[in-house]
């Protein structure tokens, strides 16, 4: 059993957090948990373009049926799943490269961000699943005022914090 399996399972989600492989999770668990800290519903699950080509055009289809907003995909190596999700659905997909043994993540990164014209796919760093998440939070913040002031409190605190650092510099 994948270790997120059990533990990452809401009821009515609105994000959908995918992955290539079980292997992804440790990065992926990034996204899940700037989603929890938000307090924003969200399921976790391994929709694998290549192993499982079919089940994932069916996740895409009926993401949006299903009450999905956002969806976050992530995948290393020949990482063809964000795109291959945001050519089934229209709804916002974030992807995430996930590094692996060789390369640095470069062959993720570039396969997920080297879209053609019309399918786009919000790519963000190699590894940073937890940007995504709070990508996810701020495309659902656009329409949603409580969760635009929680951001907003969020940003204080990132702004406090590197504040801080520099007073930490300065004595
Ligand atoms: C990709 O292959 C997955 O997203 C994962 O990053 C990589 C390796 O998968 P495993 O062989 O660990 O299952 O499709």
């Amino acid at each position: 059993m994948s270790e997120y399996e059990g533990e990452a399972r809401v009821s009515d989600p609105v994000v959908g957090v995918v992955m290539g492989s079980d292997s992804d999770w440790p990065v992926m668990e990034g996204a899940a948990r700037a989603l929890e800290e938000f307090g924003v519903p969200y399921e976790a699950d391994v929709v694998s373009a290549h192993r499982m080509p079919h089940d994932m055009i069916a996740y895409g289809e009926g993401a949006a049926a299903r009450g999905l907003r956002v969806i976050i995909a992530g995948a290393g190596g020949a990482a063809h799943l964000p795109g291959m999700l945001a050519s089934v659905t229209p709804l916002p997909v974030i992807g995430v490269p996930v590094p692996l043994k060789y390369l640095d993540g470069m062959d993720s990164l570039l396969s997920i961000v080297q879209m053609p014209a019309g399918v786009p796919v919000a790519t963000v760093a190699v590894g940073a699943a937890r940007n995504a998440g709070l990508l996810a939070v701020r495309i659902l913040a656009a329409y949603d005022d409580d969760l635009r002031a929680k951001m907003a409190v969020f940003q204080r605190h990132l702004y406090g914090e590197a504040k801080a650092k520099g007073a930490r510099l300065r004595e």
